[in-house]
């Protein structure tokens, strides 16, 4: 079974930049909703393989995928962000940032463009490819299209409607330039050691 987590900070912490009412419904209801997804689409694949009758299975796949990669980005998303943040990386971050992208402004900018120019619904990512051993930049269709399948998201950056339209209408960009007040670098550099061993 898989639970939804706690938020690492108190529902009114991350504003101005992102209010406790969004907060509290993106949290409670909207990933909570994936966290159940997920279970419920694991129980049917258990009855499936159970029953021997896998005719929905394409269906219960791809819901498995789209349920498992929302609760994985939104828990990631929630400790990418802090009170405390904003800023910019140092150390060996800072430095695969400067080395992949050329500088951290033009990073800053391409994975605001990725973010705010999802069409539909999707997130902007930073990832590291295992494989190039270096970092990349993703443009993800709702929770699972359009990724490589090498990448280890860092850094994500919801642009579904419901993460932002109560505070911000439809400016998404007003949105994403807001987040980067409150981005937890201390967090992002832990996932790319992590990654990178
Ligand atoms: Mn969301």
């Amino acid at each position: 079974m898989y639970t939804l987590p706690e938020l690492p900070y108190d529902l009114a912490a991350l504003e101005p930049h992102y209010s406790a009412k969004v907060l509290e419904l993106h949290h409670d209801k909207h990933h909570a909703t994936y966290v159940k997804g997920l279970n419920e689409t694991l129980e049917k694949l258990d009855a499936v393989r159970t029953s021997g009758d896998y005719s929905s299975i394409v269906g219960l796949q791809r819901t498995l995928a789209f349920n498992l990669s929302g609760h994985v980005l939104h828990s990631i998303f929630w400790k990418n962000l802090s009170p405390e943040g904003g800023g910019e990386p140092s150390g060996e971050l800072g430095d695969a940032i400067e080395r992949d992208f050329g500088s951290f402004e033009r990073f800053k900018a391409h994975l605001t463009q990725a973010t705010t120019t999802v069409q539909g619904s999707g997130w902007g990512a930073l990832a590291y490819d295992g494989y190039g051993e270096r970092l990349y930049i993703e443009q993800v269709y709702d929770h699972q299209g359009n990724v490589g399948q090498s990448g280890t998201p860092l850094l994500v950056l919801d642009a579904w409607e419901h993460a932002y339209y109560l505070q911000y209408l439809n400016v998404r960009p007003d949105y994403v330039n807001a987040m980067w007040n409150i981005i937890n670098w201390d967090d992002v550099a832990k996932r790319y050691l992590d990654a990178k061993s």
